[in-house]
């Protein structure tokens, strides 16, 4: 079969993807993306569940490479709704022309690394095979669905909705009994709509989430414009913020185990009263290390929710007890605590009493069955590396990505591993990424990949790769970040405890968004130290 040849193909169209194609065609590369849906989004293509939205502010949470864009688009709400946000990508896949060069409801099966060549083979399950110099993952941290392995599940007789893959029609839980499995922020987002639907919601609860309010409101036209005239300011102060973020709350300058009790319950109201991550993130430094700073920032939090819930018996429920709060990613609620005071929605504690086994119409615990009519999966993802490993990738010496990250990814900075030259992956493990505004991090991560392009066509280069060395001396300092925290202790989809068998390693790097991307820049400027072109050590030879 004719191979179609480019200088990179780009495996996404979502955030990444997008933003991916424009800058390559800006540079002169040619470029093509395949992407699985039929529309652009990632991320917003598919997570459509009721009440999805993102939980970094919106001003923040979109792309500053273009400030007409950044001055035109208006974002209705603090927090952008899903639908807004897949408006947002599409009405950038057509400012920019990108549609033209994506290849719609195409999966990328394989990738092959050519060695003769120096160039990558992918195939599709199409049918499509394309040649490229560069490979470039955008296939997203949180995009492949967990369905869990409950004995059973295949029985119910109902329709089973996951929420990363909702019906695109949506869904009429009208009249309904629904019972949905997960409380993280999928189901934090969607069980207030829901609840507000059905006849009945039971939620299956594994594990509680410390949950914080949204205080989500409708922007004003003076916000907008006070924005608008200072954005240069916020997206720099994003660049410089620990998780990427311009609107985030300063960090208290003691720490929280050194406030006296007044100072800091006021401190703790006073974030409260701003709500969601950028009220709560880095709030204090002792808080991802010294257990007894997570703790007080807990009790405060379990006063929160034994003030909302009217049920004492389910507010002891819903408090976390199992993990240090911020060693799993926070929820941001519009009225999750006060949902449990309807008459319809009961909690149920599956760690006391265990699902034993999903039937036609229900679920049955070690206590008792539960009658539904639909079921509800909001289980997560294999995060960070799951979409990477589902595709074929094959390297050097025929090993595979999967294979070679058998007990954990290996890579330099996130953004390669030794043995596949070429291939990039935006935003993968080892970076920030998910710890901090995932927009911020992708256009990190693609303008670093397009410098690397551009210096190779300038010097006439064919191939790039990690120095094997450096990547696991890369892992070994964000194992050694990691370790300094308390964030390891905790079954998260961060550590990859969340996946049954999946190698329980510190997925995203902690180091922080400045420090991440100052040691990118070094590296750079060290033209590519770390490195090795053409199967040489870099050496700033020209
Ligand atoms: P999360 O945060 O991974 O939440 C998944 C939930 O599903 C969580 O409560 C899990 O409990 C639960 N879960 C997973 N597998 C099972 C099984 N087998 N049985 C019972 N319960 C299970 O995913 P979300 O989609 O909510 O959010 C992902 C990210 O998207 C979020 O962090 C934001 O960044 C946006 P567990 O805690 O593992 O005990």
């Amino acid at each position: 079969m004719a191979e179609r040849e480019f200088d990179a193909i780009v495996v996404g169209a979502g955030f990444s993807g997008l933003y991916m194609l424009h800058k390559l065609r800006g540079l002169g590369f040619t470029a093509k993306v395949i992407e699985a849906a039929d529309d652009v989004g990632g991320t917003w293509y598919w997570n459509r569940y009721p009440g999805a939205r993102c939980d970094i502010e919106s001003y923040d949470y979109s792309y500053s490479f273009d400030e007409d864009l950044q001055q035109e688009w208006a974002w209705s709400e603090r927090y952008a709704p899903q639908p807004e946000i897949l408006r947002y990508l599409q009405h950038v896949a057509e400012r920019f022309d990108l549609r033209r060069d994506i290849q719609f409801e195409t999966r990328v099966e394989r990738a092959v690394w050519n060695d003769d060549a120096k160039r990558w083979t992918i195939e599709t399950d199409r049918g499509d095979s394309f040649s490229a110099r560069f490979c470039i993952m955008g296939t997203g941290c949180l995009s492949s669905f967990n369905r869990p392995d409950i004995p059973g599940l295949d029985d119910f007789a109902g329709p089973v909705y996951l929420t990363g893959q909702w019906p695109h029609e949506g869904v009429d839980f009208t009249g309904q009994r629904v019972a949905v499995i997960g409380t993280g922020s999928s189901s934090v987002q969607s069980t207030p709509i829901i609840a507000k639907q059905a006849e009945r919601l039971t939620i299956f609860q594994r594990t509680p989430n410390y949950v914080v309010p949204a205080h989500n409101y409708a922007i004003p036209p003076e916000e907008e414009q006070a924005i608008k005239a200072n954005y240069a300011q916020l997206r720099a102060t994003a660049r410089e913020s620990a998780v990427g973020s311009g609107r985030i709350l300063p960090r208290t300058p003691v720490l929280a185990t050194k406030l006296d009790e007044e100072t800091f319950r006021a401190d703790m109201e006073r974030r409260y009263a701003v709500g969601g991550l950028i009220g709560f993130t880095g709030a204090y430094a002792d808080i991802t290390v010294d257990p007894a700073a997570a703790e007080r920032m807990e009790a405060f939090i379990a006063e929160k929710i034994r003030e909302g819930v009217d049920d004492p018996e389910t507010a002891e429920k819903l408090i976390p007890r199992s993990h240090h709060i911020m060693t799993k990613r926070l929820c941001v609620d519009i009225g999750y605590y006060e949902n449990f005071n309807r008459d319809n929605v009961e909690l149920v504690d599956i760690k006391t009493t265990p699902i034993e086994r999903i039937e036609a119409h229900g679920l049955r615990t070690s206590e008792r069955f539960y009658e539904a009519d639909a079921l509800v999966l909001a289980t997560g993802f294999d995060a960070m590396t799951g979409s990477l490993e589902r595709i074929e990738i094959r390297g050097k010496g025929n090993q595979t990505l999967a294979e070679k990250w058998a007990a954990g990814p290996i890579t330099f900075l996130g953004l390669m591993s030794a043995g596949f030259p070429n291939l990039f992956l935006v935003t993968g493990p080892g970076s920030p990424s998910v710890l901090t505004n995932m927009v911020s991090s992708i256009e990190q991560h693609v303008d670093y990949i397009a410098d690397v392009m551009v210096m190779m066509r300038d010097r006439g280069a064919q191939e790039f790769e990690p120095l094997p060395a450096c990547e696991l001396a890369w892992v070994e300092h964000n194992n050694s970040v990691a370790a300094t925290t308390t964030l390891p202790d905790a079954n998260s989809w961060y550590m990859g405890a969340n996946i049954p068998g999946k190698p329980r390693v510190m997925l995203p790097y902690f180091g922080g968004f400045p420090a991440y991307r100052n040691i990118c820049d070094e590296i750079a400027s060290e033209c590519y130290s770390g490195f090795s072109i053409d199967g040489q050590a870099t050496a700033c030879d020209v």
